[in-house]
């Protein structure tokens, strides 16, 4: 493009560093690679893309674009980009004029959100331990700092801020992978209104103690009776853990010690007496009648795993309401949201249980999302607007999604209907089944493993996946007792009476007369992630892809095979080559014209033809030349950013120039 007319404006109306900038980007470009995969010179080759990631990781520059997409790099050290100062200098810029930041992300979600009224999400995905966590809390942080905010506003940022802590403390854990390791998937929306009153800043302790949890828990409405009770909570399922049972002459379970038992009592509020027998009996209905029927010391372990995990859970889930409803932002009148979605990543551990088969479902959903979304949704614009496009193979992993969830045919249909066998089905069970109905699945392997010299190890059974990430073997003991994780009725009815009022909010009585069978763990996991892609669907993404530079949390440490393995699971080659052939930027006329129809006499201030012409006077008139850009049946196509950014700064000098000239003529008045 000429930039004819937008250099006349700059020269003449305004001082702009902008050229310095860029000189300075074209330097550095040389030393440390380039900061857009997109700008490789032998772009689809692997080893330029490692070289270009390890180049600028080695020069602590740990972000790295992929068009729009940022790739992370964690540093495992601090870095000293993330001041108040550097967040100021991305508030408003353009996206490539600076070097890749999380702040350019968050500020571009910003900005398209405000000029054109989407919705926005930013999905941070990657193993464990890649830095998505640390991430959002960054993207978090420049909201506060940057975002203009009224007093309301402030307060519901604040709080959003404040729940992280509170979160962990509860929902987090130490992992082989991450001292700090997401448990929970964390959704959150910031909401925004645009009256825009300046910013104040904020400072933000990250130090995940006690202290920072105590005084975040009084900032989000919690009463002292609720923390009483929730500390409550906490202490009784400590004491739970502790509770051991032995053996009475008739072989049924007493519990061995009478003084844990006497705390929780007190802790939950409910009778020592029939707390005692709901943890050593359980309730059978014969024939209209109710029973009692002692167990023995196995299932009573198992009972009381059972209670401490269904309070821990349900109470952590209360937690997330009670924040959730909290943060609501109660009079807001404008709708548009940024989310932020930071969840648990693609885990391979030694032994991979129930709990890594949903981690690693719920990511291959994510990468079905992104899928769906940019490199299916790309192809199909390109072809519904009439514009030439050469279809690129990629790998779908909706066929594993469908082998994990399909109704009747999927991996979790298979485990309920085993869990709705009790007593007669076992892991083992659970196995052959896979093996009969999915057995033949290209993404399904099963293997047995049975050691001869012990009677016992015939029930060690696994399977594996073919994830899109690649093979997990799957340890198959313990699914069916995770994924029913079934409270004696008993239990529940002790619960539900509890004095403790979070466990009464989270037992409802209600609960007890209900005929039909509770979810399983392994649907409701399904339900939510489902009815979660449902919001993402109707969002503008943006994404950042976080990588794990080595195992062993080494600052300066560049594993070549570890990161190459991460870069194809993470799908990163797929995405540059989409990007290469594509175009960076596409609106729909209506929106291009109305933002930047005052750069053009024709079609300023009105412009009443079709908005498709109005456009095209525009462009001809600023200069764009043919290879630049292509016009769709709705949209305008630009292939490269710069482009675009000549326009946007073109259009913020005119903005500029009309304000002021506004502002002279009253002053002269
Ligand atoms: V998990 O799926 O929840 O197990 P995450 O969330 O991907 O995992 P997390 O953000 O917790 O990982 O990062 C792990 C650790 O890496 C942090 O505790 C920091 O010590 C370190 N880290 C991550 N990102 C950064 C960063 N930008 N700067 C400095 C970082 N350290
Ligand atoms: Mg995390």
């Amino acid at each position: 493009m000429s930039y004819g007319n937008m250099e006349e404006v700059r020269k003449e109306e305004v001082e702009d560093n902008t050229d310095i900038i860029m000189e300075g980007a074209l330097i550095a470009r040389d030393r440390v690679g380039v900061q857009d995969f997109v700008l490789l010179d032998s772009h689809t080759s692997e080893a330029a893309f490692l070289n270009n990631l390890r180049k600028r990781y080695q020069e602590n520059l740990i972000y790295t674009y992929i068009g729009t997409l940022l790739v992370s790099v964690n540093p495992y050290k601090e870095l000293d980009i993330y001041t108040v100062t550097q967040m100021q200098l991305y508030r408003g810029v353009n996206f490539f004029e600076l070097p890749p930041h999380l702040y350019a992300i968050a500020d571009n979600a910003y900005r398209v959100m405000c000029s054109e009224y989407n919705n926005h999400f930013i999905l941070i995905s990657g193993e464990s331990g890649a830095g998505k966590t640390e991430a959002s809390k960054k993207i978090l942080q420049y909201y506060a700092v940057t975002c203009p905010t009224t007093e309301q506003l402030q307060v519901v940022r604040d709080r959003l801020l404040l729940s992280n802590p509170v979160l962990e403390a509860f929902g987090n854990a130490k992992t082989l992978r991450n001292d700090n390791s997401s448990r929970f998937g964390k959704y959150m929306d910031i909401q925004f209104d645009f009256k825009g009153r300046c910013a104040k800043v904020f400072s933000i302790n990250d130090k995940n103690d006690w202290k920072i949890v105590r005084k975040a828990f009084s900032i989000i409405d919690f009463t002292e009776k609720d923390l009483e009770h929730l500390f409550g909570i906490v202490a009784s399922v400590l004491h739970l853990g502790n509770i051991q049972f032995e053996e009475d002459s008739n072989g049924h379970a007493i519990i061995r010690n009478g003084t844990q038992i006497k705390w929780i009592s007190k802790l939950l509020g409910v009778h020592l007496s029939i707390l005692q027998e709901a943890l050593t009996h359980r309730k059978i209905e014969a024939r209209s009648e109710e029973v009692l029927s002692p167990l023995n010391v196995d299932l009573a372990f198992y009972a009381r795993d059972a209670v401490a995990k269904a309070i821990y859970g349900r109470t952590f889930t209360w937690l997330v309401n009670k924040i959730n409803g909290s943060l609501a932002n109660k009079d807001s009148t404008r709708k548009t949201v940024i989310g932020l979605l930071d969840i648990y990543g693609f885990e391979v551990l030694d032994t991979n249980s129930f709990e890594q088969f949903c981690i690693n479902y719920c990511n291959e959903k994510l990468q079905q999302l992104l899928i769906e979304m940019t490199l299916k949704a790309e192809q199909e614009e390109y072809e519904m607007e009439g514009i030439e496009w050469e279809p690129i193979p990629y790998f779908n992993n909706k066929i594993i999604c469908d082998l994990v969830e399909q109704k009747h045919k999927g991996i979790i249909s298979i485990l309920d209907e085993e869990c709705l066998r009790p007593g007669e089905a076992t892991d083992l069970s659970f196995l052959e089944k896979l093996e009969e109905k999915v057995g033949d699945h290209a993404h399904f392997v099963t293997r047995k493993l049975a050691d001869q010299k012990t009677r016992k190890s015939i029930d060690w059974v696994d399977f594996r996946l073919l994830h899109y990430a690649g093979e997990v073997t799957y340890c198959a003991v313990g699914f069916l007792e995770k994924n029913n994780d079934l409270l004696y009725r008993n239990l529940k009815e002790v619960l539900c009476n509890s004095k403790n009022g979070i466990v009464r909010e989270c037992f409802l009585l209600s609960e007890l007369d209900s005929r039909r069978r509770p979810e399983t763990v392994a649907t409701q996991f399904k339900n939510s992630l489902m009815s979660l892609i449902e919001i993402l669907m109707s969002k503008e993404p943006s994404y950042v892809r976080c990588i794990k530079p080595n195992e062993n949390k080494e600052p300066g440490k560049f594993d070549d095979c570890l990161i190459r393995h991460q870069v194809k699971y993470l799908g990163l080659m797929e995405h540059l080559r989409v990007r290469r052939a594509g175009f960076a930027y596409r609106r729909k006329y209506e929106h291009f014209l109305q933002r930047y129809k005052s750069l053009c006499p024709a079609t300023w201030p009105h412009w009443h033809g079709p908005a498709a012409e109005g456009v095209e006077r525009l462009i001809k008139h600023i200069g764009y030349k043919p290879e630049e850009y292509k016009l769709g049946r709705t949209k305008i196509f630009i292939r490269f950013p710069k482009t675009l950014f000549a326009t946007e700064d073109a259009f913020e000098i005119r903005k500029h120039l009309l304000v002021s000239r506004l502002q002279a003529k009253y002053k002269g008045r």
